[in-house]
């Protein structure tokens, strides 16, 4: 018999237990576009708790679209050998490939899942959580501060205006991988302190020239505050480089190098 009030148990009682499993995690993912997904299935690979808040209701962020709604999206190399790692497809030509956005998006979630990422979709962050630190092992006084975690809403709290407290979870690392928006360094910026770029804010990004974006978020993939680091769309906004349209290898060798950068942070601690 199928009753409907043990559904309704099922639901709530597996969702709930699934949140309260994250509450003090590694590393927090904010966002599941191309660059967060790709973040936090290599950091799931390497053995870490990785937890991904997703705002909308679906993961992938601007990949589904593609160019201009034609579903594909076109990658050099280094992104082709990202998404030989999901199973997906390409077609090369000359020196590029071209992969349908669906399947990108469909296998590397899928993978991430696979390797152990946890995603909550429909939920936003808000805030971070700051601590003060000492800097400095034989000073108490040089303290700075650390962000530490991140503070959770459900979207459609945020989207209906309702005056309701969000929840928090703790994490050693959090990633701005929110695209174009770079939502969580503009909100460090405005409540914790300045990022470490030329003027301490979110530069903003700058028009297409896709062979310099592309170039550039490598170098702007890094630790933007102690405890924050940007990947993807998000890295190029927030150290104000160029946009690249519908060339996704960046997003991907972005998400695999702040991996990186964190495995290597994990070890000096
Ligand atoms: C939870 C949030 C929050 C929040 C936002 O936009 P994305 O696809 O970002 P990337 O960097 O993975 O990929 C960028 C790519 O899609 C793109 O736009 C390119 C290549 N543009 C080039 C050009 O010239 O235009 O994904 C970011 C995700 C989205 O799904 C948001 O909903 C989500 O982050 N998000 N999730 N809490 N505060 N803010």
């Amino acid at each position: 018999m199928i009753e409907e009030t043990k559904i309704t148990e099922l639901i709530v009682r597996n969702a709930v237990d699934d949140f309260l499993e994250n509450l003090e995690v590694d590393v927090v993912v904010a966002g599941g576009g191309p660059a967060g997904l790709t973040t936090a299935r290599y950091l799931a690979k390497a053995g870490k708790k990785v937890v991904l808040f997703e705002r909308k209701l679906s993961i992938g962020g601007g990949m589904w679209g593609g160019g201009m709604m034609f579903p594909r999206v076109v990658l050099q190399k280094g992104g082709r050998e990202i998404l030989d790692e999901c199973n997906v497809r390409c077609k090369k030509f000359d020196d590029l490939w071209i992969a349908d956005s669906i399947e990108c998006v469909t296998k590397m979630a899928a993978k991430a899942i696979d390797e152990g990422v946890k995603i909550f979709n429909l939920i936003s962050i808000e805030d971070v959580l700051i601590r003060g630190v000492q800097n400095n092992k034989n000073n108490k006084e040089d303290i700075k501060t650390r962000i530490c975690g991140v503070v959770i809403n459900w979207t459609a709290v945020q989207m209906a205006n309702l005056h309701v407290d969000p929840l928090s979870v703790k994490s050693n690392f959090v990633v701005d991988a929110t695209g174009h928006e770079a939502s969580i360094c503009h909100l460090v910026v405005k409540k914790v302190g300045k990022l470490n770029t030329k003027t301490g804010d979110v530069i903003g990004e700058r028009s297409m020239w896709a062979e310099k974006a592309e170039s550039d978020i490598m170098d702007n993939t890094k630790e933007v505050y102690p405890g924050l680091f940007v990947s993807g769309m998000a890295a190029n906004a927030v150290y104000g480089s160029e946009r690249m349209g519908a060339i996704f290898g960046g997003m991907l060798m972005s998400g695999k190098k702040v991996s990186e950068l964190i495995l290597e942070k994990e070890k000096e601690k």
